[in-house]
């Protein structure tokens, strides 16, 4: 080991998983009809979690219809009276944060100090503010009885279980639809908890059920005609995929998909700074994040220097136990998911880009990939068109703002970019240009419930959080 430091974990008995689970249909657990079910598996350790209920088309049917029975009193309520559940459902997400935390850690595989620090603080803040909006969307121009669309049907991908569930489910609460959502296969936990907590809220029977699958479950959700709004986030291929099953149909549509965003540095930026988030760009959650930073720019004039600092950075991350509150990089959060992620660095190197990563022992048990650096990098390797979704940075230069432009936009996906430099006049032109639906400058992967966050060309369409994603929500 490089360093020496003490392990800090975090106490595994704060969540009490039970050995089995089953679906959340009309405000009740109950087995699948098939009987029918799967396990969950700590990435970091392969031992299995729990056994989950596997919903067929019976099941996601039985799902849908308690959503439609819901819906006519749910939407009937008065927003104050919606907020209030919303509010309530705020604080018990804050009260069993830690819990939360935890058991996030366990069925994904991510550092405790991101579930601690990052996902659950802005599950909670999420709710905080869809509840905010419940009472006040004739004020917001959606007229004087707001109309939600109906049954909503979510479907959600794996790399931040419990935030993507917040960002679906409390603005479609808030506007009065009701929710049938289907988690990842690999991480099914903290939804059914969030059903626990549901519950405990006193949420009426319906208005949220939660059907535990695979892809197949989701195809069946997304297609069952009584289905009003489809929201998918996930990759692009599935995208394309529902967007087919949807058209024709009377259903309205979100997607949130893939990304390749590039993180742009001039020659005048605090170069200290933007290791940091170059680092948090990429590495935030094993690189596994759609608005990843998984493009570096850097202006020619200063790549020596700033890849010598990344490099010494890079040497310092501490990859290991994700219950360790020291650790930086946890595990990757599935067997397949690392097959991918070999697969392209392997192409990487087979294509001519020179591959560094610092040293460091990887556990023997789970699915591990070393953050990972590629530098002599041309726009047509595959490590700069794909997106990798790991801890995986592949390095290119640019001499002029024009440059940098045209090679941040060429990409078919246009989630994210950021900028760093002195210069307030130049972020501003940079931003207007760039093609992605958030453009961070001298910071990377900020979050804030108030802020709408979506795609340009193929990273999908429609927006979520802020004012904009309730109007997925609503016909107005
Ligand atoms: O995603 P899938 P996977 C990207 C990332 C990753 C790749 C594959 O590049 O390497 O996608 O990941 C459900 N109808 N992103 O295979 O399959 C599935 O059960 C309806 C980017 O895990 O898209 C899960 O709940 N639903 C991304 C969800 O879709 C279907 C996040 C996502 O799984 C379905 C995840 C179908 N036909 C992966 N097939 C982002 N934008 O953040 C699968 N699902």
């Amino acid at each position: 080991a490089l360093f020496e430091y003490a392990p800090a974990p975090e106490s595994r008995a704060v969540v009490d998983i039970a050995p089995s689970y089953g679906l959340f249909v009309d405000g009740e657990f109950r087995e699948a009809g098939s009987g029918k079910s799967f396990k969950t598996l700590s990435p970091a350790t392969e031992e299995t979690l729990s056994e989950v209920a596997y919903a067929d088309a019976a099941d996601v049917d039985a799902a849908v219809r308690a959503a439609r029975t819901a819906f006519a009193s749910w939407s009937a309520l008065p927003g104050a009276e919606r907020a209030k559940y919303l509010f309530r459902i705020a604080r018990i997400l804050q009260e069993r944060s830690r819990e939360l935390a935890v058991l996030e850690t366990l069925d994904n595989g991510k550092p405790i100090r991101e579930t601690r620090d990052a996902d659950l603080p802005l599950v909670a803040a999420h709710f905080f503010y869809y509840a905010g909006w419940a009472d006040k969307l004739s004020y917001a121009g959606y007229g004087r009885d707001p109309r939600p669309l109906g049954v909503a049907a979510q479907v959600i991908p794996w790399n931040f279980p419990l935030l993507m569930l917040a960002w679906k489910i409390a603005p479609a609460l808030a506007t009065g639809n009701t929710v049938v959502l289907k988690p990842a296969e690999t991480t099914p936990l903290s939804a059914l908890f969030f059903a626990d907590i549901c519950r405990q809220a006193g949420l009426p029977r319906g208005v949220v059920n939660i059907v535990t699958g695979d892809g197949a479950t989701g195809a069946e959700l997304v297609a069952h005609p009584d289905v009003d709004k489809v929201a998918f986030t996930g990759s692009t291929g599935v995208g394309k995929e529902i967007a087919r099953t949807v058209a024709g149909t009377r259903k309205k549509l979100t997607l949130e998909l893939g990304g390749k965003g590039a993180n742009i540095v001039f020659d005048d930026a605090p170069l200290d700074q933007a290791v940091e988030g170059i680092v948090n760009g990429i590495f935030f959650n094993q690189g596994q994040v759609c608005c990843a930073g998984s493009r570096l720019l850097v202006q020619e004039s200063v790549q020596d220097e700033l890849l010598d600092a990344l490099k010494r950075r890079l040497t310092t991350l501490r990859v290991g136990d994700p219950l360790d509150k020291n650790t930086d990089i946890g595990a990757i959060n599935s067997a397949e998911q690392l097959a991918r992620i070999t697969e392209l660095a392997e192409a990487g190197e087979a294509e001519g880009a020179e591959r560094w990563s610092p040293p460091c022992e990887l556990p023997t048990d789970g699915y591990w990939f070393a953050p990972t650096l590629f530098t002599n990098v041309t726009q047509a390797h595959r490590v700069a068109r794909e997106e990798i979704f790991g801890p995986v940075l592949s390095v290119l230069s640019f001499r002029t703002p024009d440059e940098a432009v045209a090679k941040a936009n060429n990409t078919p996906y246009g989630l994210s970019a950021g900028i760093w430099t002195e210069k307030g006049s130049r972020i501003l032109k940079m931003a207007n240009r760039l093609r992605a639906g958030v453009v961070w400058a001298n910071t990377f992967n900020k979050f804030d419930p108030a802020s709408p966050f979506g795609g340009y060309k193929e990273s999908g369409f429609g927006r979520e959080g802020g004012r904009h994603g309730l109007e997925a929500y609503l016909n107005v």
